[in-house]
């Protein structure tokens, strides 16, 4: 893969210089950031829900844990292997983290991974525009592990972008021989890119995560980065400990997620062999199915930024403005009709809960810092999979070619 440096030829360097003048002054929005034409993903941000995933074979394991600590540890450990597919898969080696495409409102991102778990089904929905949502469910069917969320970023400059991420996830987990499951709310890290200034950008995760669970149980996430004189890059601890008493560790996981880590029970001031119960290195990946491209509804994120992805491939950047700026016509039309008719965009996948509590917030945020109303007003709502809506879904017959077409052209202008 290529490296963002500003050495590159055509005048990369003077374009790099200009970006990095801008971004300490941008407002945010990171969908409003302008980035040099090296550095633009073909990726929209719908496809990231998929690396919450990718080896479903642990996202489903606590579903045979009886034992609720142990269980919370299952939990954890998962959550732990997602953070390098998450922050560190697009820029493994070279420091390259570009911008992803910012999805349209009504983006799909659908698929599904077929393993020894079985099948895990992923859907993912840009529910909200302005701001930048997303929202996701995933199940793993032979268990009946689920997780749901939305997120969405705010970023500021200093030194650098550190990028705060707003939202959560909910990972509900049936427990063997009970009808009652157990569920995980689970807080986001903050990040911010490193390498910047040599035109390398990378992640890097910094302060404090969390993942409480309904049989009391937290896990603190503490993320650290290489010092100027100590530590090593993607650094973490993490401390399960029962809620509300952070000072009764049950077990304690040490390492980098990017590499590899270990599990002792206990604090972490007795690790030593007698207590380490387990490790981690990282295995090889679950390969997610989506549909090819002449099957996917139009408002799928690949066949709806085909043309981009292709003018972006070949370094044609006529036709990524001109087809980017297709879809953002589109797009803006169909909001101006929409509010003079007095009507909202209908979200296929995912409803916000309108003036209703939400139980896992209500019951759980208070332990991880979340407020009752999951943040909405910075997300466009306060988003929850909506199985009726899904249902419904499954059902539709597929677009005729024809339909599809209607429906790309009055969306997406194409
Ligand atoms: C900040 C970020 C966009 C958001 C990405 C998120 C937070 C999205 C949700 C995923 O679950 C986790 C995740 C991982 C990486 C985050 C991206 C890293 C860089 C990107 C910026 C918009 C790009 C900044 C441009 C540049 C050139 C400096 O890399």
């Amino acid at each position: 893969m290529e490296s963002a440096t500003p050495t590159q030829a055509g005048g990369v360097g003077a374009s790099w210089g200009a970006f990095l003048k801008s971004i300490a002054s941008f407002n945010g929005d990171l969908s409003s950031l302008t980035a040099p034409p090296f550095i633009l993903s073909s990726t929209s941000l719908t496809e990231f829900s998929s690396y919450w995933c990718e080896h479903p074979s642990v996202f489903a394991a606590p579903a045979q844990e009886p034992d609720a600590a142990k269980r919370a540890l299952l939990v954890l450990k998962w959550f732990l292997t997602t953070l390098k597919q998450q922050y560190a898969s697009r820029s493994e080696q070279y420091g390259n983290e570009k911008k992803p495409l910012n999805p349209f409102l009504g983006e799909l991102f659908l698929g599904k991974w077929e393993d020894n778990a079985g099948t895990t089904e992923l859907i993912s929905e840009q529910v909200s525009h302005h701001p930048p949502a997303t929202a996701y469910n995933i199940t793993n069917l032979p268990s009946g592990v689920r997780l749901e969320g939305y997120n969405a970023q705010k970023a500021s400059f200093s030194k650098t972008i550190n990028v705060k991420q707003i939202g959560h996830a909910v990972l509900t987990v049936p427990v063997p021989s009970s009808a009652e499951p157990d569920t995980f709310l689970i807080t986001l890290p903050s990040l911010h890119i490193e390498g910047l200034i040599f035109g390398s950008p990378f992640v890097e995760l910094d302060g404090s995560s969390y993942i409480t669970s309904s049989t009391g149980f937290t896990a603190k996430i503490d993320y650290s980065g290489k010092g100027w004189l100590s530590g090593k890059k993607n650094s973490f601890t993490a401390n399960l400990y029962t809620t509300g008493n952070e000072k009764d560790v049950v077990f304690n996981v040490s390492g980098q997620w990017t590499k590899s880590f270990e599990i002792h029970s206990g604090p972490a001031k007795h690790n030593s062999k007698d207590n380490l119960i387990g490790n981690w290195d990282p295995s090889p990946l679950s390969e997610l199915i989506i549909a090819p491209l002449e099957k996917q509804h139009p408002l799928e994120s690949r066949r709806a930024w085909s043309k981009v992805a292709a003018g972006i491939s070949k370094g044609d950047l006529d036709t990524v403005s001109l087809e980017k700026g297709k879809i953002e016509n589109a797009q803006r039309e169909m909001r101006a009709k929409e509010k003079a008719d007095g009507q909202t965009w209908q979200r296929r996948y995912f409803s916000a809960l309108e003036d209703r509590a939400d139980s896992v917030l209500t019951g759980l945020g208070s332990a991880v810092g979340l407020p009752e109303n999951g943040d909405a007003d910075k997300t466009g709502g306060l988003w929850r999979f909506d199985a009726a809506k899904s249902e419904v879904a499954h059902k539709e017959p597929s677009l005729s070619e024809e339909e599809a077409g209607k429906m790309a052209k009055e969306l997406l202008g194409q």
